[in-house]
């Protein structure tokens, strides 16, 4: 028993060298390789995106398979509230082909409309304050008595084009299950999805601009009549815009970073699940051959005796 745990122990201390091993040595390659990144965090708020572990199904109205999470393999990021009691956050997560975004309208409870979501994409990251480059693209996703919308709008360099509901290669956001909006049965507040090509939003750009708004308003509200509840905006990053900016005039100078970090989130990334299998296995080795050892296997001999190994 005495050796077991002592083998036990071992593992346990092996576990934590090899962890904070793996720690240390990723900080290290992510501060020798980029150090431009580095940077650019210490200038703008930053939003990373991870790989993506659970797969999303956009169109269906949930954000759950058997109670979990579908967003769980990524973290989110709070919005700045610019107006009101909204509260929301954002989360991002990728693969091969797309770019999956969930804005979470943690106050909000009930579909109206007036409700609105809306993100911005720089794949080049160079924005401006005044004109839309041929790079960028504006989303909206908003509801409209019982039904909800999607629609999207790309920099020409001089304006932005009209809003229209299909995508470049003709899907449509909202039947092709691009986009969908509902209020989340294990989060009881009002979801916004996205699920949009890398090709369209990013390129191959690992880090790009990137902006969110969210609007819990009843119409009403901008009617100058007395609203049947007050509801309230919010944005992402701080400084990105206000009450007042225009729909359209957004500052894209001013959005923050989207980083496509690679790997899923940072506790389950490819060197730690490869260290911790490693380090199960040893575990698991370790306690089945201490039990083999404490097996006793006993004999009879030729004179009636028994005789047992230790
Ligand atoms: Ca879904
Ligand atoms: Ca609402
Ligand atoms: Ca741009």
């Amino acid at each position: 028993m005495q050796l077991a745990r002592i083998r036990i122990l071992t593992s346990a201390i092996m576990i934590a060298a090899m962890i904070g091993c793996s720690l240390f040595t990723q900080m290290l390659v992510g501060a020798s390789t980029e150090p431009e990144q580095t940077s650019k965090i210490l200038v703008k708020e930053t939003i990373q995106a991870h790989v993506l572990l659970n797969p999303v199904i956009l169109g269906d109205h949930k954000d759950d398979y058997l109670d979990w999470d579908n967003w769980n393999d990524t973290r989110a990021t709070l919005l700045h509230t610019l107006e009101g009691n909204v509260s929301a956050d954002i989360a991002v997560k990728y693969d091969d082909k797309d770019v999956y975004v969930r804005v979470k309208s943690v106050n909000d409870k009930t579909i109206n409309s007036g409700d609105d979501c809306r993100l911005w994409f720089d794949p080049l990251h160079n924005g401006t304050s005044k004109l839309p480059q041929t790079d960028d693209l504006w989303i909206g996703l908003f509801w409209v008595g019982e039904r909800f919308g999607c629609n999207i709008a790309r920099g020409t360099g001089l304006d932005w084009t009209s809003w229209t509901d299909k995508l470049p290669d003709g899907r449509d956001l909202v039947r092709d299950r691009l986009s969908d909006s509902y209020v989340s049965l294990i989060h009881g507040c009002v979801i916004y999805e996205f699920k949009l090509p890398r090709s369209l939003v990013s390129g191959s750009s690992l880090t790009i601009g990137f902006g969110a708004y969210v609007a819990d308003m009843p119409l009403e509200y901008f009617g100058g009549v007395p609203p049947r509840y007050r509801g309230g905006t919010a944005a992402w990053p701080e400084g990105f815009g206000d009450n007042q900016t225009k729909k359209n005039e957004w500052p894209l100078n001013n959005l923050g970073i989207l980083h496509f970090t690679g790997v899923p989130i940072p506790e389950l990334g490819p060197s730690a699940l490869m260290m911790l299998s490693g380090v199960i296995l040893t575990m698991v080795t370790s306690v089945v051959r201490t039990r083999r050892r404490k097996t006793r296997v006993c004999c009879r001999g030729a004179f009636a005796t028994w005789s047992c190994s230790r």
